[in-house]
């Protein structure tokens, strides 16, 4: 019976997704689905990258928490167009489902952006297993959450189509075994790219916003 219900909510964002695709197709935007469990550094990240890509590349934000406004606070800062969900309204959520973006996306307004970033929810599990239309995943991990965590929640590393090692900065304080995370993320999904990044110091950028241009161009020709 469970198994049964999960099935009919995935099926039912999965139609949504699939309007979302049509939707973002026709607006010409970009879509990326930024994943990684709480405190990873998605919106250090994301602030950093959107003051190095705009207003070359013109960018939008749509971010998920279960409360408060704190990211959207700190990413406006970027003079990005931002808007905020908060899961606590919907019963508290532990992930964006399609439909939802979809409300967010037209409010925001996409037809003067050429990408739209989606933050997700903190959480390693539940985002992976929706659909939400983007064009493409990205996963942050961070050196102080263990380097196992693609060995033990492999459908996040599986579905995304580059990941992030973040806050290698505090690599000299810890024990973390970098090149041993990047070959368990190479394990779950071969071939993955993995960008090594500093969020605070912003070492190792390069690589992960031509990755991200490229991507746009290759969308938006
Ligand atoms: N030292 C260091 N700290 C970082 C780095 N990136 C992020 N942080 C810090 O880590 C904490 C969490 O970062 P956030 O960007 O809020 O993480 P998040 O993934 O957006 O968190 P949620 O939205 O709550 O899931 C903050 O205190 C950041 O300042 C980094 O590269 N190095
Ligand atoms: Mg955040």
């Amino acid at each position: 019976m469970e198994i049964n219900i999960q099935k009919r909510v995935l099926e039912k964002n999965e139609t949504e997704a699939d309007k979302n695709r049509a939707f973002f197709k026709d607006q010409k935007v970009f879509v990326l689905n930024m994943m990684s469990s709480p405190g990873s550094g998605k919106t250090e990240t994301l602030c950093k990258t959107l003051a190095r890509l705009m207003p070359d590349v013109r960018v939008g934000v749509i971010v998920g928490d279960v409360c408060t406004t704190n990211d959207a606070d700190r990413l406006e800062i970027t003079g990005a167009k931002v808007t905020q969900i908060n899961t606590d309204q919907f019963g508290g959520d532990c992930h964006l489902a399609a439909h939802l973006i979809d409300a967010s996306a037209r409010e925001l307004g996409c037809d003067d952006l050429d990408l739209l970033i989606v933050e997700n929810i903190g959480n390693l599990v539940c985002p992976a297993e929706f659909d939400i239309g983007e064009d493409a995943r990205a996963v942050v991990l961070s050196v102080t959450e263990g380097e196992d965590k693609p060995l033990k929640y492999p459908l996040m590393f599986q579905v995304a189509d580059a990941a992030i090692l973040n806050k290698i900065d505090l690599l000299p304080y810890l024990d973390f075994d970098a090149p041993l995370a990047v070959e368990n993320m190479k394990t779950v999904h071969p071939g993955m790219p993995v960008f090594e990044i500093s969020a605070k110091t912003e070492e190792g950028f390069e690589p992960w916003l031509e990755w991200l241009k490229t991507r746009v161009r290759e969308k938006l020709g």
